[in-house]
C-alpha cells in the first residue's frame, strides 16, 4: 500500500477523540499545563497558527509519553476591535460574525491532529466567562486598583476608539492608517503602578527568555533618583524636580516646565503669554512619539518667570517645552546642558547659560537638601496605569452604574453578568460615546444605592483584560460559583510552560503579571506569577522571505497543503524549517522533503521474520537517538529533532529489526508525525493500543558511553574486512564475532585455525 495521509490522518483523528486521549484527566498525577496563546477568531487559520499550535503540540505529546497528565486547552479571545470592524464591513452583528469563525477555526484546527482539550474550551465572549472577568473588576475596584482619572489618550478618529501607545505606529492607528490625535477623556483605569516595583524585582526568579525580561524592564522603567524642590522667589511656592542626576545640581542653568505643567500660569510673566499660549497650542497638535523624538529640533519659549537652585540660591530662568513630558516625574526639569544632550541643544538653540559647575556627591546633595525640607530620594517610572475602558461594542460591559445622586455604583455581584446586550447598530456614534449608549432598554436601571432612575456605564473593556485571566480558567472552566476553584488551580497552576509570539513581550505578559500578583493579595491565588517558564517562537514568511499578506500574495493556505500533503507532513515541516524561536521562510521544496521522508518512513517499517538476536549496532544507534530526540524536544529544538530522526533512518534502512526496535522508532517519530506512527503501529506492527498511550522508551546511559572502534581482520596478515565494534572488547568475544563474519568465513572452510592474534581495539590476525 502506497502512503496515503488522506486515507489514515481523519481516522486516526476520530479514533483518538472517541478514545478522549487529549483530555487532560481530572484526578491525575504529574500535571503539566503547555499553555500556548489562545486565538484570536480572525476567521480563518493561517500557517502561523500551525506553527503556534502543532508544534508545542509535539513537547505535549512527549510528556504524556513521559508520563505527565497533560494538559493542552485551547480557547478564543473573542472579543476586540478586529472582528469589530470586519463585522461594520460585513454589515453582520460581531457576534454572529465570530461565533461563525469560531466554528469554522474549531474545524481547522482538529486537522493538526493534537492533543488540544476541547472540553475545557474558553471562549471570552461566552458569559459564563466575562461573568468573572466583571467580577474580578469589581473586586479591583474596592480594593483601589480600578479608579476614574481624565488622561490624554490616542485617539483614532476613524475607529472612535482609544489606542493603546502600540498601537500607534508612525502616529497613525495600526488598524486603519488614520492619523491618530490626542484627547483627554475620562477613562477607567487599572491601578498598574501600584505594582511596578514587583513587577520588575519578579522577573529576575522567571525562566523566561532574556529578551523578554529586559522588554518587560525598559516598560515599567524604573530609574532611581531625587526630587529637588526650587523655590519661587517672594513665594512660598516650590517646584519640584525630578533628576537622576542630583550630582549635577550645581551645573543646573534653568528650569523647564512640561506644556502641561499646573503652574505654567502662575509663573508666565505678563508680556510672555500670548507667546507661551500660541506655543501651548502648537504642542497640542503632537503626539507623545512625535515630542520625544530625538532627531526633532528642540522647541520652546521663555516664560518669563524665575526660580531659585536651592543649593547654592542662584536665580535661574523658567522655560516651557515639549521635550518635557506632563506626566513623568514632575512634569518639570532641571536642565543641566553640560551633562545632558537635550539640554544642552535646547541651551544651545536658545543661547541658554551653560556651567562648567563641577560635580558632588549625589547622596550628600540629596542628605543636605533633605534636612530642609527640600529633596527626596525618589523611584520613577514609565509605566503607566492601564487605561482599560473603550468606547466601542465588542467587549465586555463595564459593570458599574452611574447615579446622578450617588456617582458611580457598582453592579452588585448577584446581578452578574452584566450581558452585552445584542444590537443591530453597533457602529461608533459620531460623539465618540460607545454605541451601547443607543441600547436604551439596556441602559436604563434603578441605581442599586438609592433606587433612583439611573445608566449603566457605556464603555467597554480593553480585550487585554480578557486574557489577562484566561488560563485560570481553564482549571475550571465550568465553575459557575468561581472563577475557579483554589484546589483545581494548585493542582495545575503556575503555568509550568508558556509558548507564544515575541509581540506580546510586554502588554499581555504584563497585564498577566499584574492580574495574578492583585488577585494573590486579594487571597484568591495562591501563587503570585503566572508563567513559571515562557519560550517565544518565531514568525514563518512567505516562500519569498516576507510577511505573509494577501496583498503580496505570498500567504500559505495551510488546507491547501494539508489536501497536498498530510498533516504529519505539514507538522514535521515546520518543525524542521528552523530554530523554533526564529521561524523563517516557507520553502516548497521542503516541505516534499519531509513527505519523501514519510514515504520512506512508511516503506521501511515492516513485519518481517524477526531476527534471532536483536542488532547490537541497531541497538546503540536508537539508543543514541532516544536521548537525543527526548532532549531536543525538551528545549523545544524541533528542528534537530526531525534531522535526528532523518539521520536515525538513513543508519537503520539497511539493517534487519527487531519488532521491538522498529516500534521504539515509531515512538520517537510519534510526536511529530502522530498519524503515521499509529497507523504503522497497528497495522504493521500488529500492536492493539495507541501508540500516544505508550512510555517514551528509557535510553541507557551505559550503552551511550561504549563507543565503536574499526577493528581490522586479517587472514594470514591480509586485510579482509573492517569491522565496527564497541570499544573494549575481550579477545573471546572477538573472536566470536570475527568468526561469524561471513566474509571472513569462506577463507576458513575447511581449514584449521592455527593461532589467534588479538591486539585490543586495533586488529585480529587469524593464522591458518
Ligand atoms: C538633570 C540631569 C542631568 C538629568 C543630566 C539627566 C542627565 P530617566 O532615566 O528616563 O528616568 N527628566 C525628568 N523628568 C522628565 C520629564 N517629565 N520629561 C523629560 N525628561 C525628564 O531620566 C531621568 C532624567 O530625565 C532626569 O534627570 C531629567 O533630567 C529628565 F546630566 O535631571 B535629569
Ligand atoms: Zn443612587
Amino acid at each position: 500500500m502506497k502512503y496515503s495521509p488522506a486515507k489514515i490522518e481523519r481516522k486516526w483523528q476520530r479514533y483518538w477523540e472517541s478514545k478522549q486521549i487529549h483530555l487532560a484527566k481530572d484526578k491525575g498525577k504529574d500535571n503539566f499545563m503547555l499553555l500556548t496563546e489562545f486565538p484570536y477568531p480572525s476567521g480563518n487559520l493561517h500557517v502561523g497558527h500551525w506553527y503556534a499550535f502543532a508544534l508545542p503540540d509535539i513537547l505535549a505529546r512527549y510528556l504524556k509519553m513521559n508520563g505527565h497528565n497533560v494538559m493542552y486547552p485551547i480557547g478564543f479571545d473573542a472579543f476586540g476591535l478586529p472582528a469589530e470592524n470586519a463585522a461594520i464591513q460585513r454589515n453582520i452583528n460581531p457576534r454572529d460574525w465570530t461565533e461563525q469563525n469560531i466554528k469554522y477555526m474549531t474545524k481547522q484546527l482538529k486537522n493538526m491532529g493534537t492533543l488540544l482539550d476541547w472540553s475545557r474550551e474558553v471562549s471570552t465572549i461566552n458569559p459564563n466567562y466575562y461573568k468573572w472577568t466583571q467580577w474580578m473588576f469589581l473586586k479591583f475596584y474596592e480594593k483601589g486598583l480600578v479608579y476614574r482619572d481624565k488622561t490624554f489618550v490616542n485617539w483614532c478618529p476613524r475607529d472612535k476608539t482609544v489606542l493603546a501607545n502600540e498601537q500607534v505606529v508612525n502616529g497613525c492607528c495600526d488598524r486603519c492608517g488614520t492619523e491618530v490625535v490626542q484627547k483627554e477623556i475620562t477613562q477607567w483605569m487599572f491601578r498598574t503602578t501600584a505594582y511596578a516595583d514587583q513587577l520588575i524585582d519578579d522577573i529576575e526568579g522567571l525562566d523566561w527568555p532574556e529578551t523578554t525580561k529586559l522588554a518587560q524592564r525598559n516598560w515599567i522603567g524604573r530609574s532611581e533618583g531625587a526630587i529637588i524642590q526650587f523655590l519661587i522667589p517672594n513665594s512660598k511656592l516650590l517646584i519640584p524636580v525630578f533628576t537622576t542626576r542630583a550630582d549635577t545640581l550645581f551645573g543646573a542653568t534653568y528650569l523647564v516646565l512640561a506644556p502641561e505643567h499646573p503652574m505654567l500660569t502662575k509663573l508666565t510673566s505678563d508680556e510672555n503669554l500670548d507667546k507661551a499660549s500660541r506655543y501651548l497650542e502648537e504642542v497640542k497638535k503632537k503626539t507623545e512619539l512625535e515630542r520625544l523624538h530625538i532627531d526633532k529640533s528642540k522647541t520652546g519659549v521663555d516664560t518669563g518667570g524665575y526660580v531659585v537652585n536651592p543649593i547654592n540660591n542662584e536665580k535661574i530662568p523658567v522655560w516651557v517645552a515639549d521635550y518635557v513630558l506632563g506626566h513623568y516625574g514632575t512634569g518639570a526639569i532641571m536642565a543641566v546642558p553640560a551633562h545632558d544632550e537635550r539640554d544642552k541643544e535646547f541651551a544651545e538653540k536658545f543661547n541658554l547659560p551653560v556651567s562648567n559647575a563641577p560635580l558632588e556627591d549625589a547622596q550628600k546633595i540629596v542628605e543636605k537638601l533633605k534636612e530642609k525640607g527640600l529633596a527626596e530620594f525618589k523611584k520613577n517610572y514609565k509605566l503607566h496605569d492601564w487605561v482599560l475602558s473603550r468606547q466601542r461594542y465588542w467587549g465586555v460591559p463595564i459593570p458599574m452604574i452611574r447615579c446622578e445622586k450617588c456617582g458611580y455604583v457598582a453592579v452588585p455581584e448577584k446581578e452578574l453578568p452584566v450581558e452585552l446586550p445584542y444590537l443591530e447598530d453597533f457602529k461608533p456614534s459620531d460623539d465618540g460615546r460607545s454605541p451601547l449608549a443607543k441600547a436604551k432598554d439596556w441602559l436604563k436601571v434603578k441605581c442599586p444605592e438609592c433606587g433612583r432612575d439611573a445608566e449603566r456605564e457605556t464603555d467597554t473593556m480593553d480585550t487585554f483584560v480578557d486574557s489577562s485571566w484566561y488560563f485560570l480558567r481553564y482549571t475550571d472552566p465550568k465553575n459557575k460559583k468561581e472563577f475557579a476553584s483554589k484546589k483545581k488551580m494548585a493542582e495545575w497552576l503556575p503555568v509550568p510552560m508558556y509558548i507564544g509570539g515575541a509581540e506580546h513581550n510586554t502588554m499581555h505578559l504584563l497585564y498577566s503579571r499584574f492580574f495574578t500578583k492583585a488577585l494573590h493579595d486579594l487571597g484568591y491565588l495562591d501563587f503570585n506569577e503566572p508563567f513559571t517558564a515562557r519560550r517565544n517562537h518565531g514568525i514563518i514568511l512567505g516562500p519569498d522571505g516576507q510577511k505573509m499578506s494577501k496583498s503580496r500574495g505570498n500567504v500559505v493556505d495551510p488546507d491547501v497543503e494539508v489536501k497536498k500533503y498530510g498533516a504529519d507532513t505539514i507538522r514535521m515541516y515546520l518543525a524542521f524549517m528552523g530554530p523554533y524561536d526564529q521561524g523563517g521562510p516557507w520553502n516548497p521544496d521542503g516541505i516534499q522533503g519531509v513527505f519523501r521522508f514519510l514515504t520512506r518512513v512508511w516503506n521501511f517499517i515492516s513485519e518481517p521474520e524477526e531476527p534471532k538476536t536483536a542488532d547490537k549496532e541497531a541497538d546503540r544507534i536508537i539508543n543514541k537517538a532516544t536521548k537525543e530526540m527526548g532532549d531536543d524536544i525538551k528545549n523545544l529544538k524541533f528542528n534537530t529533532g526531525v534531522s535526528g530522526l532523518m539521520k536515525l533512518l538513513n543508519a537503520l534502512e539497511d539493517k534487519w529489526l527487531t519488532k521491538k526496535q522498529y516500534g521504539t522508532f515509531l515512538k520517537l517519530l510519534a510526536p511529530f508525525a502522530p498519524h503515521i506512527a499509529e497507523e504503522l503501529w497497528w497495522t504493521v506492527l500488529k500492536n492493539k493500543k495507541s501508540i500516544h498511550l505508550e512510555k517514551w522508551p528509557k535510553h541507557d546511559e551505559a550503552l551511550l558511553a561504549e563507543e565503536l572502534i574499526e577493528l581490522v581482520i586479517q587472514i594470514n596478515g591480509i586485510k579482509r574486512d573492517v569491522l565496527k565494534v564497541t570499544k573494549g572488547l575481550s579477545e573471546e568475544e572477538v573472536k566470536s564475532i570475527a568468526l561469524s563474519n561471513e566474509s571472513v568465513k569462506k577463507y576458513l572452510v575447511g581449514k584449521e585455525i592455527k593461532k589467534f592474534v588479538y591486539v585490543k581495539d586495533r586488529l585480529t590476525n587469524i593464522v591458518i
